[in-house]
């Protein structure tokens, strides 16, 4: 799938081991660094779960044998361990379960993104002596970089040098070697054949030469989003010269800090977002505001307007809206691993203060990218009435989305905010509804939009672009 079809999508992240049984059973994990059982037959039955939630694609971990033994930090079962690249882990399932899957997502209309890593190995042994016997197809120590620990201020380090630590080094392959090459392109063309794969989420990006990417994306020939875990906004333009998409990590550090405590620097989120969209174009990039690396927002604040506010501006900026497993039932893990917590214990509960909110949040973007050529192509205006609040206007004028979100905070209280036909691109005395609350709203006879905001994010939608949709049954 190319990445303008792509940048229309919402896709939930799922990490295979943690989001459902083969059985459907909920017993809890015995322990969070070993294998807790997730397959992928136990997503195939719980689709109805995530597309009833308005996603349109599942991200899925990684797919291929990982080495077994325990180690320091428990077993792979996160996936990033490769051993044999040429292999499934049967953990989560055969070959046949993965095809299912893959058809099963295509059935309903969706689509599947696999997680991938061609950075490195892992391995289970102190760096001087790794048996690189064990690993499929690079089997010798000449296909890898001899072993250095990174030192993340020398760039030359960073892509040639080792992640992981003495205890479990990742060894680092000879990307730049042709052969190693050519070898990873016919792998990744086959993958993304043999499994329908319709997208790509790339491990560890940035430790990769830069001219590997093109190649690769080639042979791939569908949208990768790759994983550069850096909040630097300036490497970003010259990376997408390379790449088709990355994770919005910039947005993900102002968007955090805006809203973890109700003091975050609003200001600062509308500078980021400016200087983003002033030297890149933004809709390709992968909105999140959790992943299973980092702690998850609500280990930050236990406010629950806080962390929908979080939710809501993540699907409503700019890029593609990238929701982790866990998020809509306020899961509130930290560090890895305690951030990777088994979903089912929450019982996939419908019914709760973030699930219906997510599901409606989907619904509003689908809706006005299916009325909107040009909604994913239109780069949100920012705007900040005033300390506590920032509003973003979305999309071509007569169906643009304007939602209004605030770090006021559950007990801040309410204030009142008017916005200008000039900002909103709102006519006046128009019809509109706000889509969360499903109430009516109407501009004045000078297309001033005036309201009193709460701690929740509201959202406001021309009435007449409802009609049809599954939203706020507007007739
Ligand atoms: C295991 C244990 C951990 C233990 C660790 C030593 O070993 O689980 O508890 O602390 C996988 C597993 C992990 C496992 C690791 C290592 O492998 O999931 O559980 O940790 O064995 C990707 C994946 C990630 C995966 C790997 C490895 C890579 O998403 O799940 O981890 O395949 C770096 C990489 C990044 C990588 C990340 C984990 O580490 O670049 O690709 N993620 C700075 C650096 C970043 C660095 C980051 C975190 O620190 O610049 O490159 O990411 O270490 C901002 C700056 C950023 C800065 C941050 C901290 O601050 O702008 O640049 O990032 O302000």
């Amino acid at each position: 799938l190319s990445t303008d079809n792509w940048a229309k999508q919402s896709i939930y992240q799922v990490l295979t081991d943690r989001f459902a049984r083969t059985d459907g059973s909920t017993n809890a994990c015995g322990s969070l660094t070993s294998y807790c059982g997730g397959t992928w037959q136990g997503l195939i039955n719980k689709l109805d779960y995530i597309q009833n939630m308005g996603f349109t694609a599942v991200w899925i971990s990684p797919i291929v044998k990982n080495i077994e033994s325990q180690t320091t930090y428990g077993v792979a079962y996160h996936g990033y361990w490769a051993q044999d690249i040429y292999s499934l882990n049967s953990h989560f399932g055969t070959d046949a379960d993965l095809k299912q899957l893959s058809s099963a997502l295509h059935a309903r209309g969706m689509y599947l993104m696999v997680d991938m890593v061609v950075n490195h190995f892992g391995a289970n042994m102190s760096p001087g002596s790794v048996d690189y016997s064990q690993f499929n197809p690079f089997n010798t120590a000449d296909k890898f970089h001899p072993y250095c620990p990174i030192n993340y201020s020398d760039a030359n380090s960073i892509i040639k040098c080792w992640l992981g630590d003495t205890n479990v080094p990742l060894p680092d392959v000879k990307t730049e070697d042709s052969g190693v090459r050519d070898t990873f392109n016919g792998w990744v063309k086959d993958f993304v054949s043999t499994y329908g794969i319709d997208g790509i989420r790339m491990d560890t990006l940035q430790h990769v030469e830069k001219d590997f990417w093109p190649g690769f994306s080639a042979a791939a020939g569908c949208y990768i989003v790759g994983e550069i875990f850096n909040g630097d906004p300036a490497i970003y333009p010259d990376w997408l010269r390379y790449i088709s998409g990355a994770m919005n990590y910039p947005v993900y550090y102002w968007l955090t800090r805006a809203f973890q405590s109700t003091s975050g620097s609003i200001t600062a989120l509308v500078d980021g977002l400016n200087t983003m969209k002033g030297q890149m174009q933004t809709k390709a990039l992968g909105s999140f505001i959790e992943n299973h690396d980092n702690p998850r927002f609500p280990s930050l604040t236990s406010d629950i307007s806080l962390a929908q506010n979080a939710i809501a501006f993540t699907i409503l900026m700019d890029g593609i809206p990238i929701i982790y497993q866990g998020q809509e039932q306020h899961f509130s893990g930290a560090s890895d691993p305690n951030n990777r917590e088994p979903l089912w214990t929450s019982n996939y509960a419908t019914s709760n203060q973030f699930y219906p909110w997510i599901q409606k949040l989907n619904q509003i973007r689908n809706q006005a990218i299916s009325v909107d050529s040009q909604y994913v192509n239109y780069q949100a205006l920012p705007l900040s009435p005033d300390s506590r609040t920032i509003v973003l206007r979305k999309g071509t004028a007569g169906s643009q989305i304007v939602s209004v979100h605030t770090n006021v905070g559950a007990s801040g209280g309410s204030h009142t905010v008017s916005l200008s036909s000039s900002y909103t691109g709102f006519t006046a005395n128009q019809a509109l509804t706000e889509v969360m609350a499903c109430t009516t709203a109407t501009t004045d006879s000078s297309g001033t939009l005036s309201f009193s905001q709460g701690p929740q994010t509201k959202v406001f939608y021309p009435s007449a672009k409802l009609v049809g949709s599954a939203v706020c049954n507007v007739l």
